[in-house]
């Protein structure tokens, strides 16, 4: 006969862990009644706690900390919050002649889907565009893992052919272009505190995944309270040299229609 009763269980959701059993058996008319416990047990993370007990047990984390009490560590559980650019901010830069590399006019009151230029015009002046955010009061202990952006535009934001323009490189500047928060001719040539922090892929929806090194100025910048974030995209190849418009119009937020705004997404932990 084998019988198990549990003993000091510990019932999380809908797992009970048996932290020691008690095994009674029978050998020779015996009984043998004793406690075998589970000291330990496996700790695939070697944080101190036993797999069963640990709410996180592929993570390190010894405080167990459980911020909203789901019985999900703080270092496994997800968050994300989303932020939409303000459109007051936003807009695009044109060169002042076709090899001046400074702006020389700027556009930022536009609502329609071409609102953001990236690319040409029919004298062979680069196209830019600014899209400002304020970033959100994150938590002090929280831990960015993944920022991402998204851009909106319709079937005639797609003016001439941008093939020969090269790739959308995005530039981060922590706080403003120029140190002000509206948009400048300047922005078009202002220095950025990261030239290249991502590849913005066009599309309807259009997508970029800020690289490490844009992830950490802007978790710097939320932690030394700077609680605003600039991007600045280009083609790669100023113009094609053509004489003729080719470039991509994507919505700003100013956008009467909410959800083609230009998005940000923060993903993020909080520490243990
Ligand atoms: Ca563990
Ligand atoms: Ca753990
Ligand atoms: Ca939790
Ligand atoms: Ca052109």
């Amino acid at each position: 006969m084998l019988s198990i009763t549990s003993a000091a269980g510990d019932v999380k959701k809908d797992h009970i862990y048996l932290n020691e059993i008690r095994v009674v058996s029978k050998i020779d008319g015996l009984y043998l009644n004793e406690w075998a416990g589970f000291e330990g047990g496996a700790d695939t993370d070697t944080d101190g706690i036993p797999d069963g007990a640990d709410n996180c047990p592929l993570e390190a984390n010894p405080n167990q900390s459980d911020a909203n009490n789901n019985g999900i560590g703080n270092v496994c559980e997800p968050q994300q919050i989303t932020v939409a650019s303000l459109g007051s901010e936003d807009g695009y830069l044109r060169e002042s002649g076709e090899n001046t590399e400074v702006g020389g006019y700027r556009n930022h009151w536009s609502k329609n889907g071409k609102s953001l230029r990236i690319g040409d015009d029919q004298i062979n002046r680069q196209y830019k565009a600014v899209i400002s955010f304020d970033y959100p009061e994150l938590p002090d202990n929280a831990i960015i893992s993944a920022i991402n952006l998204q851009l909106s535009r319709s079937s005639g934001g797609l003016v001439g052919d941008t093939s020969a323009l090269g790739s959308m490189g995005i530039e981060l500047k922590s706080g403003n272009f120029s140190d002000n928060k509206a948009l400048q001719n300047s922005d078009f040539e202002a220095s950025a505190t990261d030239t290249y922090v991502g590849t913005l892929v066009d599309g309807l929806t259009a997508t970029a995944s800020i690289n490490s090194n844009g992830v950490s100025l802007i978790e710097a910048a939320n932690n030394a309270g700077v609680k605003k974030v600039q991007l600045r995209l280009s083609f790669s190849t100023d113009d094609n040299n053509d004489s003729s418009y080719d470039y991509i119009g994507y919505f700003s937020g100013r956008a009467s229609n909410s959800a083609y705004h230009p998005i940000l997404t923060i993903n993020y932990l909080l520490a243990d």
